[in-house]
C-alpha cells in the first residue's frame, strides 16, 4: 500500500509528463460543450487520458472522477482520483498562459493528497492530509490578514450567466471592502493563490468538484479555510457549489459581506 506522500509523488510525476502536451500544443481548436463559453480541446482529453493511464498503473483498480466525458466513477470508492486535466481551458485556448492540471486523491470521502501544477511558470502546489501544503516543495500558508488588507480573486462562473447580477454585485462589494480584485480564469490556481497567501480570499458562485477538490486540501493544509458562500461545508459528492477560500480572518470577513 502506498503512503499519501508516495501517491502525491505519482500524481506530480504524471502531471509533469502531461504538462508537455500543454506546453507543446499547437493548432488548438475549441469544441463547444454545454455552451459557447464552455469548451474543450483535444489537449484536455489527451492530458486526462495520460493521467488516467499513469495513475491506474500506480494504483491498480483506482476510480476516476474527471471533467472530460468518459470517467465519472463512484466518489465513494476506496481510491479515487478527481481530475481536471486543464483548469482554465478558455485561458489555454486564447493563449493567456494561466492554466493548471489539478489532481486530488480521495479515499472513503476524505481528501488525502493533492497537486495543482501550472506548467507555464512551473509552479507545483501540493498537500498531503495532516502534513502541510507546499509550493515547489517549500511550505506555504494562507494569509492572516483581514479582508480590508486583502487582494480578492474572483470567478464569474461563465457557464451560468444567470448568476451575473449577484456575482458582479459581490465583486463590487469585495473591491470596496478589500484592496483590489483579480479575475484570472482558473479556479484551481485561484484556490492555490489563496493557499499561498497571495490572495486573502477567492470566491466563485458556481464551481465543479474537479475545479476545487485539490485546492480544498491545499488551502486547508496551508491553515486556511474553504466553504460555500453561505458558510456551509463544500460538498465532496460531485454536486456543483459556490466556493470561498482563503485565510480564516479574510474568509469570515467575506462571509459577513455576503450576508450584509
Ligand atoms: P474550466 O476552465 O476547467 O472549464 C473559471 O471561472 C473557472 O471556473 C475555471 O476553472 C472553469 O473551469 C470553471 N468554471 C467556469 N464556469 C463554471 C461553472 N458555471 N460551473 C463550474 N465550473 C465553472
Ligand atoms: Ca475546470
Amino acid at each position: 500500500m502506498l503512503t499519501n506522500r508516495e501517491i502525491l509523488e505519482k500524481i506530480t510525476a504524471a502531471q509533469k509528463e502531461a504538462a508537455e502536451l500543454i506546453m507543446h500544443a499547437h493548432g488548438i481548436l475549441a469544441e463547444i460543450k454545454t455552451g459557447h463559453r464552455d469548451v474543450v480541446t483535444e489537449f484536455d482529453r489527451k492530458v486526462q487520458e495520460l493521467l488516467i493511464e499513469r495513475l491506474s498503473t500506480a494504483l491498480p483498480g483506482a476510480a476516476f472522477f474527471c471533467e472530460e466525458n468518459s470517467r465519472r466513477d463512484s466518489l465513494e470508492a476506496e481510491h479515487v482520483f478527481i481530475i481536471d486535466p486543464i483548469d482554465g481551458t478558455m485561458n489555454f485556448v486564447r493563449g493567456f498562459h494561466h492554466s493548471a492540471i489539478s489532481v486530488a486523491y480521495m479515499s472513503r470521502g476524505e481528501l488525502l493528497a493533492a497537486s495543482v501544477y501550472n506548467p507555464y511558470v512551473q509552479e507545483c502546489f501540493t498537500a498531503t492530509k495532516g502534513e502541510g501544503a507546499w509550493l515547489n516543495g517549500r511550505p506555504i500558508s494562507a494569509s492572516y490578514l483581514p479582508l480590508s488588507e486583502s487582494v480578492v480573486c474572483c470567478g464569474t462562473s461563465p457557464y451560468n450567466p444567470e448568476l451575473a447580477d449577484s456575482t458582479f454585485e459581490l465583486i463590487k462589494k469585495a473591491f470596496i471592502a478589500g484592496l483590489d480584485i483579480r479575475r484570472e480564469g482558473s479556479a484551481a490556481l485561484d484556490m492555490c493563490s489563496a493557499a499561498a497567501g497571495r490572495a486573502g480570499v477567492y470566491f466563485e458562485p458556481s464551481v465543479s468538484l474537479w475545479d476545487v477538490a485539490a485546492g480544498m486540501l491545499i488551502v486547508n493544509e496551508a491553515g486556511g479555510r474553504c466553504c460555500c458562500l453561505d458558510g456551509s461545508p463544500l460538498p465532496l459528492d460531485g454536486r456543483k457549489s459556490s466556493v470561498v477560500a482563503g485565510g480564516s480572518q479574510a474568509v469570515s470577513d467575506f462571509l459577513a459581506l455576503v450576508k450584509a
